[in-house]
């Protein structure tokens, strides 16, 4: 994304080539993404490991196939924003996809909230793993008897206040988010080259996110944020059946339209809807609540940050600051 401060995990520090390394490529200097953590240490399987020592088998499935499930979560101010909804998720990706995460939810929740003790951080992001495990060559996951658990605590470096001021450009790609019938998006699983492809696409258009549709031509989402327009005062989003992940931020949005009397509607809806649309705004872990003031190139609404989307913004930047799991007793 084209702002000031970009995420650790959208363009971490490290993978700003020097030129000699891109000259003379040596298994050293490669750039590698870091946690943004001083010794930074990673959950892998019950242990905790360096990040230079935190290892998976390249006959790991999740590597071989990108077969396995994750979440990413966020924690403000030492609470885990969320997190029984996270956990949740991951146990619903987990039995659509037939994997046996082998801990129970206590025990996730306790793997956790030590890897963010053990990295000694009180905000920042999750990026939590269950792989199929090591199998041999053949995609058969009856190979794989043991599935991997990860958890990797990270900073995370806000986007500038900017971004939430002035807010995004998408653009709509012509990569189609995946049909239900053949990769379902409520599923979030390690296989994301459907939205990376549509994220390459953004990036050529030089715009900051894809928007995707599913092949009715309806709006499913964006490749890592769910979409929401304000219409005459109500809220829309597209359902999951339109090719929705159940986002945990746009949850949120429910819960504050809900407090604030404003209705939020489960719709299908269209690139059209966007550009008549008053406001805009994408929700996602990483993003939070960020508005979108062009889409295609059409201003939405007078394109600047609206009313409703500022407010939602407020209450939701006060609920991870207030709410949450406590991380330390
Ligand atoms: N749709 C997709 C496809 C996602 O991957 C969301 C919506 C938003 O869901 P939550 O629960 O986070 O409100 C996601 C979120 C990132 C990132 O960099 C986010 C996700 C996956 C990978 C990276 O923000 N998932």
């Amino acid at each position: 994304m084209k702002t000031t401060d970009a995420t650790v995990l959208d363009e971490p520090e490290t993978h700003k080539r020097e030129t000699e390394e891109a000259i003379e490529p040596a298994i050293e200097s490669r750039p590698r993404p870091t946690t943004g953590v001083r010794e930074a240490k990673i959950y892998i399987d019950g242990k905790f490991y360096s990040e230079a020592d935190a290892k998976v088998s390249v006959f790991d499935h999740g590597l071989l196939y990108g077969d396995g499930i994750f979440e990413g979560i966020r924690f403000y101010n030492g609470r885990v924003f969320r997190l029984e909804e996270h956990l949740e998720r991951l146990w619903d990706s987990a039995r659509s996809i037939c994997l046996t995460i082998p801990m129970t939810r206590q025990e996730m929740t306790e793997a956790l909230l030590e890897t963010i003790r053990q990295n000694h951080l009180r905000d920042g992001y999750i990026r939590l793993l269950v792989t199929r495990g090591v199998g041999n060559l053949g995609l058969n996951p009856e190979q794989c008897k043991n599935p991997s658990v990860i958890i990797i605590a990270a900073t995370i470096a806000l986007y500038h206040e900017d971004f939430y001021r002035k807010g995004l450009s998408i653009v709509t790609v012509a990569t189609r988010r995946s049909n239900p019938a053949s990769l379902n998006p409520a599923v979030k699983s390690l296989n994301y080259l459907n939205n990376v492809m549509a994220r390459v696409e953004a990036n050529l258009a030089g715009a900051d996110e894809a928007l995707m549709l599913n092949d009715a031509g309806n709006i499913a989402e964006c490749t890592a944020d769910n979409v929401f327009i304000i219409k005459r005062g109500q809220i829309f989003t597209p359902p999951i059946t339109a090719g929705a992940l159940r986002g945990i931020t746009r949850s949120v949005v429910f819960d504050i339209g809900a407090e604030f009397d404003i209705n939020v509607v489960e719709a299908d809806f269209t690139r059209h809807d966007i550009f008549v649309a008053d406001e805009c705004f994408l929700t996602g872990t990483a993003a939070e609540i960020v508005p979108v003031v062009k889409a295609d190139g059409r201003l939405i609404g007078n394109g600047k940050l609206g009313p409703i989307t500022s407010r939602i913004i407020a209450r939701f930047r006060e609920m991870t600051r207030k709410t949450g799991t406590l991380i330390f007793d």
